[in-house]
């Protein structure tokens, strides 16, 4: 029988750190209220949550990688919301925040649950940031949580 290894969609006791960029703020407030929901209603207490704001989704790995280092969050959560415009611009941000935030995972060890949004209009963003299941805060938040559980499981 092979062994099967889960992780627990269980925060009770973990330190979480979350980066939210302002830029888009009608869209990541709502992401970072998924994620809050989604740390409270499986066991985390609010005073084990770290909320740091940044301009935008391009600033976001560098607060990441320092809060990654500081040893102090079993996981973090970076949400953002890139939308796509006229210029390149889109896919310059969408690009060093992937890999900055890629980076910070090889690094550090650590789980990051990625709620940076990547779409192609307004409408589509909103669509991410609703409640619960429809919000990627509130998935971004479990899947950070599920990954510090089974990696406690496999090291
Ligand atoms: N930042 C975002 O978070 N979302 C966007 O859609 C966006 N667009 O489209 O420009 C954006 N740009 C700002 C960028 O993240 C930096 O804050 C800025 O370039 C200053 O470094």
């Amino acid at each position: 029988m092979a062994k099967i290894l889960e992780g627990k969609p269980d925060a009770q006791g973990l330190k979480i750190g979350v980066v939210v960029s302002r830029f888009n703020s009608f869209v990541t407030e709502k992401l970072l209220e998924g994620a809050l929901d989604g740390f409270i209603s499986h066991g985390g207490a609010d005073n084990d949550m770290t909320v740091v704001r940044v301009p935008g989704a391009f600033e976001i790995p560098i607060v990441a990688d320092k809060m990654a280092s500081s040893g102090k969050y079993d996981a973090l959560v970076c949400l953002g919301a890139v939308i796509r415009g006229d210029t390149p611009h889109f896919d310059y941000v969408c690009e060093a925040v992937t890999q900055g935030l890629g980076d910070a995972v090889k690094t550090h060890k650590i789980p990051v649950g990625f709620g940076v949004l990547t779409t192609d209009n307004v409408q589509q963003a909103m669509d991410r940031a609703g409640s619960k299941d429809a919000n990627k805060g509130y998935e971004a938040l479990l899947v950070a949580v599920e990954m510090v559980n089974v990696l406690r499981q496999v090291s």
